[in-house]
């Protein structure tokens, strides 16, 4: 029997993945490489490159214990082509291999990769989530709007989480309406850390000496990279963040990286921890009586819900997604992304924590980072590019939805019934940030020190009226609008205008 080449990409390392469940170990080759092509598409955080690359060599080595023939290329060999496609053709020369398995990439940009080698490359698709592309185009076809609550109660009923019969635990689909405290007091908890071993070792040496330049800090790395590990970190977490997981939600708080949220998100996206198998840790804790309702059905929506539903997109929408613009916005990300001097207290909390963690909750994406990146009209691509890179859970099928459509409209409101856009209030309620900022959030005439947030929130409106005017969910935010003096609102978007040409300027906002 002719041998066939079995490829598992770096975020494809669970042992029932699609392509290794299909292949037969007495006769097929796993081929598993770190490639300069991967590690260079976007500047990638060196924790996001050390957490794959290691996870990649222990996953080799557990495969190898289990009996499969598994040929690794390290990034640092001689031979190494550099190139997912190149090492597949290095390796069927090698191996006398015509034909691939492969599970398909969460990336167009790979699919089509592996689409056009000179080999027979199958691509099966990928498993690991609880809606097939069919299930989502089949729920997709004939809506007039892709709303995930209607979707994320399919996910329920198909998979039978938090149901009682045919009806949602405790009557209610969804408890987000519990879940908005402000976090107060001592924060009690903190995700699960890993020393590393010798193979997480030797990574962070090749890391280090290859992608010193790149944004982020490799060391202090404590992530979970193997199931083992992941598996505690999840035990951990329900014990003791997520019965507070769901009233603190959208809370952020100076200092506090991670709050009650699960920072699990990288070990579910590179197939240590199974999804399902997460939802109903969280399902089992709540009908034992150990965490509350709001707080285990917020978590699951969270992945059954808001993951599958941004995959079904990413896939329904096709390849030009991520380069959407719908905005019309261009304006270069600017400098404090990447780590330059701001003012905000908000904003240089997130880039720094980013920075340090490859980390951040979804408020402080969705709210601070992503907010004012939209209110300011940065080009969407840059801004997708940045989370992209920056964040260690990112991959296109996951982050490119939630970048070009939930944070930035940039898809024309396919995913957002109308943009995440506030002003400073919403984050002085969610946080103790303004307590420590140069700006003041109660100033709202376009004073001088008045935060950027408040007068860019109203230019945003402003400057955007023909698109959101007739929005009906706007409406209040325009009437808002209209009711101020004239005098006032010219004074406003006067602020504003000297807060974008700073930004132009390369100056410190
Ligand atoms: P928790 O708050 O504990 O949530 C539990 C789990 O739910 C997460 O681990 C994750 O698997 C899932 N989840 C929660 N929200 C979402 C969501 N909106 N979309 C998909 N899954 C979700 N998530 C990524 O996994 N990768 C990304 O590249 C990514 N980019 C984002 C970019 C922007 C602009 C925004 C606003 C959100 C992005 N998210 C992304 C979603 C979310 O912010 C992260 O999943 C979450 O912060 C991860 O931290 P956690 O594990 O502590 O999550
Ligand atoms: C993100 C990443 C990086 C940095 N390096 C590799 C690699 O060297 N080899 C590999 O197989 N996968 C890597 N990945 C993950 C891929 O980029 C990911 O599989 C695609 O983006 C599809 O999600
Ligand atoms: Fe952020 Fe404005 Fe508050 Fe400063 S005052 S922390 S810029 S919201």
């Amino acid at each position: 029997m002719v041998t066939r080449l079995v490829l598992v990409l770096g975020d494809q390392l669970t042992e029932t993945v699609a392509a290794l469940r299909k292949a037969d170990k007495d006769r097929d080759v796993v081929v598993m490489a770190e490639v300069a092509d991967e590690t260079a598409y976007v500047g990638h955080h060196p924790k996001k490159i050390a957490l794959i690359f290691a996870a990649m060599r222990k996953f080799a080595a557990r495969l190898r214990d289990d009996g499969w023939d598994v040929a690794y290329s390290e990034l640092d060999d001689t031979d190494n082509t550099g190139s997912i496609p190149g090492e597949l053709l290095r390796r069927a020369d090698q191996y006398s291999a015509g034909e691939v398995l492969a599970t398909e990439p969460g990336e167009w940009r790979l699919i089509a990769a592996l689409d056009d080698t000179p080999l027979k490359v199958t691509q099966l698709e990928d498993d690991r989530f609880v809606a097939s592309h069919k299930d989502f185009e089949d729920w997709a076809k004939g809506r007039k709007a892709l709303r995930m609550e209607y979707f994320y109660r399919e996910m329920r009923r198909k998979t039978g989480l938090m149901m009682d019969g045919d009806e949602p635990a405790g009557d209610k689909w969804n408890y987000d309406h519990d879940n908005r405290k402000p976090a107060s007091g001592e924060v009690d908890t903190a995700p699960m850390q890993f020393t590393p071993d010798e193979t997480v070792e030797e990574v962070l040496d090749l890391v280090e000496a290859r992608f010193s330049d790149n944004f982020g800090t490799l060391r202090p790395f404590t992530f979970a990279t193997d199931t083992g590990q992941a598996r505690r970190a999840l035990a951990h977490f329900v014990k003791h963040a997520l019965p507070k997981f769901g009233d603190y939600q959208d809370a952020m708080m100076e200092g506090e990286r991670y709050l009650w949220h699960s920072h699990l998100s990288a070990s579910i996206n590179i197939g240590l921890l199974d999804p399902l198998e997460v939802c109903k840790a969280a399902e089992d804790a709540w009908r034992a009586g150990d965490v509350p309702i709001n707080a285990a059905e917020g978590f699951i929506r969270q992945i059954i819900g808001w993951r599958e539903y941004v995959r079904g997109i990413y896939f329904h929408e096709g390849p030009d997604y991520p380069s959407r613009n719908g905005l019309g916005h261009k304006r270069d990300l600017p400098w404090f992304y990447w780590g330059g001097e701001t003012k905000m207290r908000c904003v240089e909390a997130a880039v720094a924590q980013t920075r340090d963690d490859a980390y951040a909750h979804h408020i402080q994406r969705l709210m601070v980072t992503g907010n004012f990146a939209l209110l300011a009209g940065i080009d969407p691509h840059q801004v997708h590019e940045w989370y992209l890179s920056v964040y260690i859970d990112a991959f296109e099928w996951v982050e490119a939805p939630n970048t070009v459509g939930m944070s930035q409209f940039a898809d024309d409101g396919i995913i957002a019934s109308k943009p995440y856009v506030s002003s400073g209030n919403y984050i002085n309620r969610m946080s103790d940030h303004c307590r420590h900022c140069a700006y003041d959030v109660n100033a709202k005439s376009g004073e001088d020190d008045a935060c950027p947030f408040n007068t860019l929130y109203w230019h945003f409106l402003d400057r955007h009226r023909k698109r959101f005017g007739e929005n009906g969910r706007m409406a209040n935010m325009y009437r808002s609008w209209d009711r101020m003096d004239q005098e006032k609102r010219h004074a406003i978007l006067r602020a504003a205008e000297r807060t974008l040409k700073k930004l132009d300027e390369g100056e410190v906002v």
